[in-house]
């Protein structure tokens, strides 16, 4: 039985869904009311460890705020990361877009190597209004950059603890466990 204590950093632009998926996760619950984001404070949670059972993994997950509190506290924010979660809205196109600087950030002060995973929240309102958007593109960004792609749902929970479940078993695979 090994306990492996790992901060994960969720990463993407305004109102894409960051503090609802983490809340989702930690909670499992959805609330209109959670506006709040964390900031500099972490959530914590344990879960059994994929995809062997028997250890353990602790999420320390940072969410951040605005963008001027963003560039204010980056330093810190990134500051042993061992795994990162890029989120965008499926709704809205140009936040895909902007996952290109979220990305380069992450490379430029969380290092080369620590492992994420692409998540595009929001599927329930594709769903619901028989939307598409160009998933093609978001399986191309997460295939490039050799990770997975989910589309999640904070609201109904779809994928959400997959997702999680798929970045616990990159970051021990990154620390050589078996
Ligand atoms: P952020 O932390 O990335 O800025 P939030 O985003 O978690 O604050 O979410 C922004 C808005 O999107 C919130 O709406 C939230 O309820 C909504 N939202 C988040 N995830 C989902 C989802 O999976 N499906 C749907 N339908 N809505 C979602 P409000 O209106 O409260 O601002
Ligand atoms: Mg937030």
């Amino acid at each position: 039985m090994s306990l492996y204590v790992f901060k994960v950093i969720i990463l993407g632009s305004g109102a894409v869904g960051k503090t609802s998926l983490l809340y989702r996760f930690v909670e499992n619950k959805f609330s209109f009311k959670y506006k709040m984001t964390i900031g500099a404070d972490f959530l914590s949670k344990i879960i059994e460890a994929y995809p062997r059972p028997g250890n353990t993994v602790k999420f320390q997950i940072w969410d951040i705020g605005g963008q001027e509190r963003y560039k204010f506290l980056r330093p810190s924010f990134f500051d042993g990361a061992k795994g990162a979660i890029l989120v965008f809205d499926l709704t809205r196109w140009h936040t895909f877009e902007e996952l290109e600087e979220w990305y380069s950030d992450l490379r430029e002060y969380a290092g080369e190597n620590i492992p994420f995973i692409l998540i595009g929240n929001k599927i329930d309102i594709i769903q619901e209004e028989n939307k598409t958007y160009n998933k093609e593109s978001a399986e191309l960004f997460a295939k490039k950059k050799k990770t997975y792609f989910v589309e999640t749902s904070a609201k109904t929970g779809e994928n959400v603890e997959d997702a999680f479940l798929n970045l616990a078993a990159r970051m021990l695979k990154n620390v050589g466990y078996k």
